[in-house]
């Protein structure tokens, strides 16, 4: 439905918008045409309902509670235990993460979510330099010849590419797609760019936005209609180079989340359903949200074969001056990583941030009580901000005087910061701080001698415990086993299940169909490279036929 205020809000940015024109077309030649696209999103089923930031207000009960917090900026009215979906939404707006916008399922991504999409892009990006990938940027706009050239691989998503109809108020002739992946942009420029064996291995990057006109339940940072990835695009002369690249990247992937994150995931491969079509094989790392007990898929590398190289006609001459068709690649990952983040560490506090991802790794906060030596505190804060900076640590003091230290702990707290330093009068007198792990509470004092070595050992065991207790609690919703009857069971639990299956397509079809229902029907996660030892005559969970393998199953987002 649309609202008066949305309506109100839409004609006020045209207006603003036309008026830039009008101010723009006033210097600028006449005819020229300037940058005037009206965007007219003509997408599967029909225009969006609802502005995403009157769906929110709507939703938490709006009115007063809203306005106090406002005014605060302090707490969460929802804990992630009894209403999840609403915690999450508190913990991404308060913790300034995200701001909702006037369209459904886009967001507008603040400063502190996108500090940390730059560390894990610093570090992912070195790392895909180092195996000689370059980096690129392809156009936004696909022509829709170009995109509907791979009939396979564009059909199931159809529904989801948003089209551009209109420039002001004439129709456009041809209109255009906003790309929802890049496949069909690049390879006709690859076929262009190859022609011999000299030319290969192509490794390309991008880091881009991507627009998928989703329709279920838009997420922050999860299921958004417009995303941040990076999509790698890469072209070999064999399969074995390719195979062996899908397993290098899928262990980046592994690292972005383990060791930035500290979210355990498993590595493993798609079954035939949920393969990229078009695509021969799919691995991915995924995790799992204790919570909603579902899985996420946390990234993809896929190795795509010679499909694509076929009917783009991606075609290159060996050493021996015979033709052949290059094998291709194509891997991503996106801001989804950032909500996987949040939901698995985050608590009724706030946002809880992996030291090494976090923007500000450590917060300094002067506690003066009345008669104390107000300055002589200030400056030591000042002074241990130095020194950690100095050593590398990512340091702030907060000396904003309108705010009581005790409303500081939990505006930082909020926004997950992992080490809180407390400077009192009588800290300043025993020459040492107060250090408070935003992960578990527990607070020390050390002396200002041994900070650094002290804060970075913190800091260390701040990340490996995050990591250490998200493991524990995935681990413990792990449910092994081996019939249908359990299997129901364990889905009805919120469990993470591993299974033994005969590794038939029909067979997860019938899974799906058998388990449809309010929740989200359950399907296969990925079978783990690790596997458990398979005994002779273990039959398939699903069908009773023998089974192949170990495979997780479970609902997923
Ligand atoms: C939505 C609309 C149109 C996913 C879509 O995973 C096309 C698509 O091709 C689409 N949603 N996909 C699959 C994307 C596959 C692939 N692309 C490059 C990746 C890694 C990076």
């Amino acid at each position: 439905m649309v609202t008066h205020l949305n309506l109100d809000l839409n004609a006020r940015v045209l207006q603003v918008f036309l008026f830039f024109n009008k101010v723009k077309g006033s210097s600028d030649s006449p005819g020229k045409i300037t940058f005037s696209f009206v965007f007219d999103l003509k997408v599967g089923k029909g225009v969006d309902d609802m502005a995403g930031v009157e769906q929110r207000q709507n939703k938490s009960g709006g009115g007063k509670k809203k306005e106090v917090k406002k005014e605060t900026g302090l707490g969460l009215s929802f804990t992630k235990d009894e209403n999840f979906g609403e915690w999450y939404s508190e913990v991404v707006v308060n913790g300034e993460m995200i701001e909702y916008y006037d369209i459904s399922g886009c967001y507008i991504l603040r400063p502190w979510a996108i500090s940390i999409w730059e560390i894990m892009q610093t570090f992912f990006d070195a790392e895909i330099k180092k195996m000689k990938v370059k980096n690129c940027y392809f156009p936004l706009f696909v022509s829709p010849g170009v995109l509907q050239k791979e009939k396979d691989h564009i059909e199931g998503f159809a529904p989801e590419v948003a089209w551009v109809t209109k420039s002001g108020e004439s129709e456009l002739e041809v209109p255009i797609a906003i790309r929802p992946t890049s496949e069909t942009v690049m390879y006709p420029y690859y076929s262009k760019w190859i022609r011999g064996h000299r030319d290969l291995p192509l490794k390309l990057n991008q880091w881009c936005n991507v627009v998928r006109w989703e329709f279920s339940n838009p997420t922050p940072f999860i299921r958004s209609r417009e995303f941040l990835w990076q999509e790698g695009h890469t072209a070999f002369a064999t399969k074995e180079e390719a195979d062996t690249e899908v397993l290098q990247i899928l262990e980046l992937y592994r690292c972005i989340y383990e060791e930035f994150l500290a979210i355990p995931v498993t590595k493993g491969r798609k079954s035939e359903l949920e393969t990229f079509a078009g695509g021969l094989y799919t691995t991915s790392v995924e995790a799992f949200i204790p919570n909603t007990g579902r899985g996420i898929q946390g990234a993809t590398s896929h190795c795509l074969g010679q499909n694509f190289a076929k009917m783009f006609e991606i075609n290159f001459e060996n050493e021996k001056g015979e033709k052949g068709m290059v094998w291709q690649n194509s891997w991503a990952y996106s801001t989804r990583t950032i909500g996987v983040m949040v939901m698995v560490h985050g608590d009724d506090k706030g946002l809880v941030l992996p030291p090494k991802v976090a923007a500000l790794q450590l917060i300094v906060i002067p506690v003066p009580y009345k008669d104390a030596d107000t300055q002589g505190i200030f400056d030591a804060c000042v002074a241990t901000v130095a020194t950690l900076s100095d050593a590398g640590i990512r340091a702030e003091a907060d000396l904003r005087d309108n705010y009581s230290p005790g409303w500081k702990y939990s505006n930082w707290e909020m926004k997950g910061v992992p080490l809180r330093i407390e400077i009192g009068p009588r800290d300043l007198a025993n020459n040492q701080v107060r250090a408070v792990r935003r992960d578990n509470g527990a607070k020390t004092d050390i002396s200002r001698v041994f900070l650094v070595e002290q804060v970075k050992g913190m800091l260390d065991k701040i990340q490996q415990n995050l990591f250490d207790v998200a493991k524990q609690k995935r681990d413990a919703c792990v449910e092994v086993l081996k019939t249908w009857e359990e299997f129901v069971t364990a889905l009805g639990q919120k469990k993470l299940i591993l299974a033994p299956w005969c590794d038939e397509e029909d067979v997860e079809k019938d899974v799906k169909a058998r388990t449809k229902g309010d929740m989200g029907a359950a399907k296969s996660l990925c079978t783990p490279f690790e596997q458990p030892e398979l005994p002779e005559g273990t039959k398939c969970f699903a069908s009773g036929k023998p089974a192949k393998k170990w495979t997780y199953w479970g609902r997923s987002y």
